[in-house]
C-alpha cells in the first residue's frame, strides 16, 4: 500500500484527495505555489511544500520541482488530480523512471489516448464505433480536402492532440474547407505544438454521454455507468448528471459493455472515462478516453456508493478489484452543478477577489466539494471554479428541485458567479423536459 502521497494540485480536488488519504491512513504531502500559501489544501496536508511562483508553469506545471518535492519528503506516488499534468505523458514517465506510483495509467496509455487521431484508429481495429471520418492524420489543406469531399458536409476538424475545443471547425460547405482548415491548424500549433488534423462527418445535436470505467491491474474492467454531460459552455462543463435520462437499461448495457471493450483493446488500467457521442437516433460513437479523474466524478460516487479516489488509489497500489460489473447498481439520480468566479454579464469574464460573506448550505443529499473560505482571496492564476454543488435523490424531478433549493440558499459575497445563471438554467423547462444536447445553452440563452 501507499504510505505517504503528493497531491500535485491544488483547490478543491487536491482537498478531496487528502481527505480520501486521510480516512485510508496514508499520509499527504501538498505542494503550493507562492499565490497558495493560504489555501485550503495548503493547510489540510500532513506537509506542504511551496515549489514556486503563482504562474502554473513556475509550479503546479512544473515537473522537475513536483518530483524533487516528491523525493525530499519520501513521498513514494503521486496523485495528480484533473488539468495540470494529469494526462501528461512525459510527467508519468519520469515518475515511473523515479520508482514513484503514478495514480493513474501508464505513460504508454496517456501518450496512446492523448493522441485522438490514434485512439480513433486503435478502436476501430477493436471494433469500437466511431465517426466517418479518416484514418491517418492529415497535414496538407489540399489533401484533407478530398477526404472532406469524399465524406460529404458538414464535417469537423479535429487536431489529433486536441482538447477542450482547441483546433476544431466544423466545416458546412467545400468552398469555406480550406480556409477552416488553414486556422483550425494555426490554433493545434500554437496550442499543442503540433500541426496533425483529422477530419470526421459532423454530428448535429449531440449529446455527450461519457462511462466511467475501473480497471485493476490484472485485467480486470467494470463500468460504472454514465454521465449526461452535455449542458455547456464553449467546452466548459455546466452541469453534469447520472444516469442519462436519454438511456435506458438496453443501450446503457450496449454502451458499458463497449467502453469496457475499448479499455480492454488499449490494456487500460485505473479510472478512466469513456466519452461517447450520442445522436439524436441513439447511435453512439467513441470520441476519446480520459486518463484523469474527472471534476464530475462526485455524481458517479452518489448513484454507485464507491469512492473512486479510494479505488484509484488500491488500484495504484497493486490491489484486485474486489467486485465485479453484477455488484455495480445504480441507485437513484444525482446531479452537479458548478460555480465558478466569474461574470455572466461580462461574456464569463473570470471575476478574482476576496469573498467577505460565504454560507454554504447542507442538509440530506447535498454534497459540496470546495476549497474557499470567508476571507479566502481567489488568486488570478488558475481556474475559476470555486465549488462544485451535488445532490442525490430518488429522480431526477427531485435532484432539481433540491438543487434549485440548495442553490437559493448559497450566499457568496465580495466576488462575482454564475450561481443566478445556473439556477435559470435548473428552472428551464427545455432543461426540466430533457432536452438537452451539447447546443443547449447556445439555443436557450444565445451564448
Ligand atoms: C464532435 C462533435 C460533432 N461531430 N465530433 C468537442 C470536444 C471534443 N471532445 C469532441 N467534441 C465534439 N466532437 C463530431 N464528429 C461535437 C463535439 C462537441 C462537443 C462534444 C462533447 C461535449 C461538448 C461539445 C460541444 C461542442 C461540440
Amino acid at each position: 500500500m501507499i504510505n505517504k502521497l503528493l497531491i500535485a494540485n491544488r483547490g478543491e480536488i487536491a482537498v478531496r484527495i487528502i481527505r480520501a488519504c486521510r480516512e485510508m491512513g496514508i499520509k499527504t504531502v501538498a505542494v503550493y505555489s507562492q499565490a497558495d500559501a493560504d489555501s485550503l489544501h495548503t493547510q489540510l496536508a500532513d506537509e506542504s511544500i511551496c515549489i514556486g511562483k503563482a504562474a502554473a508553469t513556475d509550479s503546479y506545471l512544473n515537473m522537475e520541482r513536483i518530483l524533487s518535492a516528491t523525493i525530499a519528503s519520501g513521498a513514494d506516488a503521486i496523485h495528480p488530480g484533473f488539468g495540470f499534468l494529469s494526462e501528461n505523458s512525459k510527467f508519468v514517465g519520469l515518475c515511473e523512471k523515479c520508482n514513484i506510483t503514478f495514480v493513474g495509467p501508464s505513460s504508454d496509455i496517456i501518450a496512446k489516448m492523448g493522441n485522438k487521431s490514434e485512439a480513433r484508429n486503435t478502436m476501430k481495429k477493436a471494433g469500437i464505433p466511431i465517426i466517418e471520418g479518416t484514418d491517418e492524420p492529415l497535414f496538407e489543406a489540399h489533401l484533407a480536402k478530398k477526404f472532406a469531399d469524399d465524406i460529404g458536409y458538414p464535417v469537423m476538424i479535429k487536431a489529433a492532440l486536441g482538447g477542450g475545443g482547441k483546433g476544431m471547425r466544423v466545416v458546412y460547405n467545400a468552398e469555406d474547407f480550406i480556409a477552416n482548415f488553414n486556422s483550425a491548424q494555426q490554433e493545434t500549433i500554437k496550442g499543442f505544438g503540433d500541426n496533425s488534423m483529422y477530419i470526421e462527418k459532423y454530428i448535429e445535436h449531440p449529446r455527450h454521454v461519457e462511462f466511467q470505467i475501473l480497471a485493476d491491474n490484472y485485467g480486470n474492467v467494470i463500468h460504472l455507468g454514465e454521465r449526461d454531460c452535455s449542458v455547456q459552455r464553449r467546452h466548459q462543463k455546466m452541469i453534469e448528471e447520472s444516469p442519462s435520462d436519454a438511456i435506458d437499461e438496453k443501450l446503457r448495457k450496449k454502451m458499458g459493455e463497449t467502453a469496457i471493450k475499448a479499455a480492454k483493446a488499449v490494456g487500460y488500467t485505473n479510472a478512466g472515462t469513456v466519452e461517447f457521442l450520442l445522436d439524436k437516433n441513439n447511435n453512439f460513437y467513441f470520441i476519446e478516453i480520459n486518463t484523469r479523474i474527472q471534476v464530475e466524478h462526485g455524481v458517479t460516487e452518489l448513484v454507485t456508493g464507491l469512492d473512486l479516489i479510494k479505488e484509484q488509489i488500491k488500484i495504484a497500489s497493486g490491489e484486485k478489484l474486489n467486485y465485479t460489473q453484477s455488484d455495480i447498481k445504480l441507485r437513484g439520480h444525482a446531479m452537479e452543478v458548478r460555480i465558478n468566479a466569474e461574470n455572466p454579464e461580462r461574456n464569463f469574464a473570470p471575476c478574482p477577489g476576496t469573498i467577505k460573506t460565504l454560507h454554504i448550505p447542507g442538509g440530506n443529499g447535498v454534497r459540496i466539494d470546495t476549497a474557499v473560505y470567508t476571507g479566502y482571496s481567489i488568486p488570478p492564476y488558475y481556474d475559476s471554479m470555486i465549488l462544485k454543488v451535488m445532490a442525490y435523490d430518488t429522480d431526477r424531478e427531485q435532484v432539481i428541485n433540491k438543487l434549485k433549493s440548495v442553490l437559493g440558499e448559497i450566499i457568496i459575497e465580495g466576488i462575482d458567479t454564475n450561481l443566478d445563471f445556473q439556477y435559470d438554467i435548473l428552472n428551464n423547462k427545455n432543461f426540466a423536459g430533457g432536452k438537452i444536447t451539447t447546443d443547449f445553452i447556445k439555443d436557450n440563452y444565445g451564448y
